[in-house]
């Protein structure tokens, strides 16, 4: 029976990875997604390209629109052509027909919100679009098009109707466990804008550094922003060694400015997060009066996780000092929502307070849960004073919530799945499923360090923020969903990128596409290759999947064929059959290997993938034992 299903499946395996070996080479004439990523709405291939030179100029009706600017930009920058020509200024008959890329905002008829209709023949590119819309349609435009010599560039021609499943598309950054520079924090922007990710959720402080200048509170970031040492290797084992070696970094308020308006030109808007009233012992070390004993020192919290020392203590002196803070930030971030954290609240610092006891009685709150959305209810309504939304994590369901927020669902879904049936807008991010990019992508020993947790590729891909449990009109509040970058144990831009990639380009697909039109392997093996082989190019770091079709098991038969691919266009797959693990000195996959075992005899066949760029995968160990 063992025999029968063993060699049923790798007959199944092989039939589909020819297919697909096959398809990740061409996949524009093959994949019905066109290599579009996420997938979008509708698309229909025609027949012919539209070759782009650098004669090619941009037709349109609103200039100034930041989506025209973007493109005329990229366009000049890769000696595209690009030049504008304004149609509200030019004579009807003098209207160009051939070699034009038209970006129209002014057309009849109705456009989802975000929406984008592109249509490619050969003598010319029409997208049309409102504000985003228009831009996603461009951001579509940019991956079908494969440049040729300097200057040349070519799009198969193809009919595109798109919008997104979710207004609420985020990816989160934490720069406050580790910190990211500004050019980073761009480059992480443009990877969002090139997958039509909406909503960058930026997490500034935390325990372990204030990383956002305050002009009226300058200490938050001479003293909060720097932090003496950082714990080595995981939070919880306890060797007692740290490095030794002070680390900071924050932003100036230029800077914020800055990335703002960088986010603004790519219709990405940014949720600043401060995080209260737990989760704050970077700023009560700077103010030890914001804690609940101003009597005792703090340090800027050296090592992962939380203490019972970093609760701000709810007195009227530190809301003043609070509201000012945020109105700084709000300042600086005029888009819609200000997130305020909220989670982990340790409540013995409140529960050993004799300001805290007196003051649960005197409002005549329940216990320190009460206080907990005291808490939050006065800093929401300030936050709604200055005109913004609040958002906070789903600790604040427990404590009872406030009236207008906003709730991030972390500790899986239920915290989200309760504000939605009290009518509250709510953003999924669980890490039960796989919406936490600082978990592992395998269960490989070979994966770099992490906080633990299991998010393959698939898992992210297969998850649908919208619970059944919630009725029709309840499911109206689930307005998005986002991922989470924790950086406890990711210090480094490269290792950013690891985690991230290709996670986001699923969790953008959960984000946008319709139910009906994902479909994860056409996303694994035939447009997620040749998007990673593009980053690879740019010089993106990202996690290398293993080879298609191999994976950690144990087969028994006597014949048996492996048919493999790379997971990554013009990539190679290296293999041993010695029980070594390969590199790219061994030998190079190209044809099915067959094997042959008598019974009893054995043979371990490890795979890596190497890509152009000299990139490797984990290796994988299948094994055949003859029978
Ligand atoms: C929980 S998610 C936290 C973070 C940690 C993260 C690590 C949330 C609201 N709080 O402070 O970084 O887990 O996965």
């Amino acid at each position: 029976m063992q025999i029968q299903n063993s060699k049923f499946k790798i007959q199944k395996i092989a039939t589909l990875l020819f297919v697909l070996s096959f398809a990740t080479n061409v996949f524009a004439q093959h994949d019905a997604n066109m290599g579009i990523i996420p997938a979008p709405v509708s698309v229909k291939k025609g027949k012919g390209e539209f070759k782009i030179s650098p004669e090619t100029i941009l037709l349109v009706d609103s200039p100034k629109s930041r989506a025209v600017i973007y493109l005329a930009e990229y366009m000049r920058k890769a000696g595209y052509g690009g030049g504008i020509v304004d149609l509200n200024t030019l004579n009807k008959d003098l209207r160009p027909t051939k070699n034009v890329i038209s970006l129209m905002t002014g057309f009849k008829g109705d456009m989802p919100s975000e929406g984008y209709a592109l249509d490619i023949t050969e003598d010319h590119i029409n997208i049309k679009g409102k504000g985003a819309g228009l831009f996603w349609g461009i951001q579509t435009l940019l991956q079908l098009l494969e440049p040729k010599n300097a200057g040349y560039a070519v799009v198969p021609c193809a009919s595109v109707k798109d919008n997104p499943r979710f207004e609420y598309r985020g990816m989160h950054l934490d720069v406050a466990r580790h910190f990211f520079d500004v050019d980073f924090v761009k480059q992480y922007l443009d990877l969002m804008a090139a997958y039509k990710l909406n909503t960058f959720h930026w997490h500034l402080t935390d325990d372990q550094g204030w990383r956002i200048e305050i002009k009226k509170y300058p200490k938050l970031t001479e003293i909060g922003s720097k932090r003496a040492q950082t714990k080595i290797g995981r939070a919880g084992v306890d060797t007692g060694a740290y490095d030794g070696t002070p680390y900071g970094g924050f932003y100036t308020q230029d800077q914020i400015r800055e990335i703002v308006q960088y986010a603004h030109a790519r219709y990405i808007s940014i949720v600043p997060e401060i995080d209260i009233p737990g989760h704050s012992l970077a700023a009560i070390a700077a103010y030890p009066e914001l804690s609940c004993d101003p009597s005792k020192t703090y340090k800027v919290r050296e090592t992962w996780g939380t203490s019972s020392d970093d609760v701000i203590s709810p007195t009227d002196e530190n809301f003043r000092m609070l509201d000012e803070i945020l109105l700084e930030v709000m300042e600086l971030f005029p888009d819609k929502y200000m997130h305020i954290g909220g989670d982990e609240v340790s409540m013995e610092a409140w529960k050993a307070s004799d300001f805290c006891r007196q003051l649960i009685a005197d409002k005549n709150l329940k216990d320190v849960n009460g206080l907990h959305a005291y808490f939050i209810e006065k800093i929401e309504k300030f936050v709604n004073a200055q005109g913004h939304n609040m958002i906070g994590w789903d600790e604040i369901v427990d404590a009872g919530l406030s009236p207008n927020v906003t709730v991030m669902s972390w500790r899986g879904e239920a915290g989200g799945i309760k504000a939605a049936q009290l009518n509250h807008d709510v953003i999924m991010t669980p890490g039960s499923g796989g919406m936490y990019f600082d978990h592992a992508q395998s269960k490989s020993t070979q994966e770099p360090l992490s906080i633990g947790g299991n998010a393959p590729l698939e898992k992210t891909y297969a998850y649908d923020p919208v619970p059944a449990a919630l009725s029709k009109e309840q499911q109206k509040h689930i307005i998005g969903v986002q991922a989470n970058l924790w950086t406890e144990y990711i210090a480094t831009p490269v290792k950013v990128e690891y985690m991230l990639l290709p996670r986001m380009l699923a969790l953008a697909e959960v984000g946008w596409t319709p139910t009906s039109g994902k479909d994860y392997n056409n996303f694994s093996r035939e447009r997620v290759a040749h998007h990673l082989a593009k980053l690879d190019a740019q010089g993106i770091n990202y996690r290398v999947p293993v080879p298609i079709g191999a994976n950690d098991t144990t087969m028994t038969g006597s014949k048996f064929t492996i048919e493999l691919a790379p997971s990554v266009e013009g990539a190679k797959v290296c293999y041993t059959i010695d029980g070594t693990t390969p590199h790219e000195t061994d030998m190079v996959y190209t044809t099915p290997l067959k094997f042959e075992l008598t019974a009893g005899k054995r043979i371990e066949l490890q795979t890596i993938v190497v890509t152009p760029s000299g990139k490797r995968s984990i290796s994988t160990s299948m094994k055949m034992v003859g029978q």
